[in-house]
């Protein structure tokens, strides 16, 4: 076939898709009284076909004020903040234009500083915000379903690549980017319409499309529905990604490793860009009986997430993150699974104070490659739904909590908790040990994740096994004993947990 009479067929094919969609439509059946909902209407002014009480398979596209009647958004009006700061909801009930002017940017930047860990980061930052050197995930964009976006995109000369951004929210060529592909020095602009509602990612698709996203290249656009969703007291944007990078390096820098990407085995997996963004001080904050809306894009690249909050739930779902009102949510979730390139609308409730850690539970990634992030949720507690129980109110077949010393043994215990590098010092209890010859040392695993008791000692988070002992594996509730007989220093350490690390010393 030539090319022209390829592109009619094109064409032809298009053409009987939406001739077929608009039959459809029209036989569907209408669950309401009104003769007119459910059956697609033409705005006269675009020819999109659109219905205010969509069915099963009407379209739920809106009808759309042309472009030359939009009213433009009031200047108070934001739509681009950095996660996890989400802009406000605009409150108007119109379709307006607003224009957002992104830049990109070629950084090498913290990933995971407890390590020393450094990359070479691409990334969008809002145009002009000259301290946000590191802009991965770029900025989260905000606007109302029917809205005209006019988004621009700069790549500062300085720059050594082109890029470009691919918006799920944008329905058209490569969902905008061929429009904004920018080498640097160059500025673009597309005039979009925000057809869609829901939370959707953005990345850039230019030349090797996962090399780009792999550097950091992804964020999020929320698109709200006509009728808005409810208030609630919090509203936070993540974005989960996978870092394709080998060791690190003496000078802290950590190289892409494009046989890592291409095997889908990421280095470290992180919520927000690095794998400190959202815990101790930058925590999210709530109080008891409040209701936090949580917006996460799983930018992959590989990888779905599975997204669970430890000590709580998702009081509601929005699947894929899709909230126009044809669709149904989810109540009392465990974890709800977010695709490659998908996102979810999640609502965490204040019930009992806690710190609420968000992850991915294929947990390796969380535990052992930075996907964790904490909700810390103040306020008076609710014995009614939890409560601690005193040892000595605690059923009689209880096992005693401590362990009371006796001659010739000894006890160590790794308390709940001590996975998190936070809580390194007092990771085994007691930290250093000083026994005589020919006692029996019992180390209990009281967390939650399988630790080790594996002698050599520890420098910078790098273990170094002397083979003197290794318990194997000790599951949460194990133990493993070892009799000590010949007098000395035995440092030891956690084999998946470097940072968990102590010593026994032997006395005559
Ligand atoms: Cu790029």
């Amino acid at each position: 076939m030539t090319g022209p009479a390829r592109r009619r067929g094109a064409v032809r094919l298009l053409t009987t898709i939406f001739s077929f969609a608009l039959a459809a439509a029209s036989c569907g059946t209408t669950s309401s009284g009104d003769p007119g909902a459910g059956s697609p209407r033409l705005a006269p002014s675009t020819g999109i076909a659109g219905t205010s009480a969509p069915g099963a398979t009407d379209p739920i596209l809106p009808d759309l004020v042309p472009v030359a009647e939009l009213p433009d958004a009031g200047a108070d009006e934001i739509h681009a903040t950095t996660a996890p700061a989400v802009p406000p909801a605009a409150e108007r009930t119109d379709q307006r234009r607003f224009a957002v002017h992104l830049e990109v940017t070629e950084a090498l930047c913290p990933l995971d500083p407890a390590s020393g860990t450094s990359t070479e980061v691409w990334g969008y930052r809002i145009a002009g915000s000259h301290d946000d050197v590191c802009g991965s995930p770029g900025p989260v964009l905000r606007g109302r379903v029917g809205d005209l976006a006019v988004v621009t995109l700069t790549n500062p000369a300085a720059n050594q690549r082109a890029h470009n951004i691919d918006f799920h929210a944008v329905t058209g060529p490569g969902g905008g980017a061929a429009g904004l592909t920018v080498g640097p020095g160059e500025t673009r602009t597309i005039a979009v319409r925000l057809l869609y509602p829901g939370a959707f990612m953005y990345h850039c698709a230019f030349g090797d499309v996962p090399r780009h996203i792999a550097h950091g290249m992804s964020g999020m656009f929320i698109v709200d529905p006509a009728g808005p969703l409810p208030p609630v007291d919090h509203e936070w944007a993540v974005v989960q990604s996978e870092w394709y990078v080998g060791p690190t390096g003496d000078d802290g820098e950590a190289i892409y490793d494009p046989v890592g990407l291409f095997d889908e085995v990421p280095r470290f997996v992180t919520l927000n860009g690095r794998t400190d963004a959202l815990v101790d001080d930058r925590a999210l904050r709530m109080r008891v009986g409040e209701r936090a809306r949580l917006y996460l894009v799983n930018a992959g690249l590989n990888l779905a997430s599975n997204w669970h909050p430890i000590g709580s739930h998702w009081d509601l779902v929005w699947p894929e993150g899709a909230t126009h009102p044809a669709n149904r949510t989810i109540r009392g979730s465990q974890s709800t699974l977010v695709v490659a390139g998908g996102a979810t609308v999640t609502e965490l409730v204040g019930v009992v104070p806690a710190t609420v850690l968000l992850v991915d539970h294929a947990l390796v990634r969380t535990f052992a490659k930075g996907a964790i992030g904490h909700v810390v949720i103040d306020g008076p507690g609710n014995p009614e739904v939890y409560a601690e129980v005193a040892p000595d109110e605690a059923p009689a077949a209880a096992p005693p909590d401590a362990v009371d010393p006796v001659a010739g043994e000894g006890a160590v215990v790794m308390p709940a908790g001590a996975w998190n590098p936070a809580n390194a010092a007092t990771a085994y209890l007691p930290g250093d040990l000083v026994v005589p010859a020919g006692t029996t040392i019992t180390w209990r695993n009281d967390d939650t994740v399988v630790h080790t008791v594996t002698s050599g000692p520890v420098r910078d988070n790098r273990a170094t096994p002397d083979g003197r002992f290794d318990s194997g594996d000790i599951d949460p509730g194990g133990s493993f004993s070892r009799t000590f007989d010949e007098p000395g220093r035995y440092p030891y350490h956690c084999a998946p947990h470097p940072w968990m690390a102590a010593r026994i010393v032997v006395t005559n």
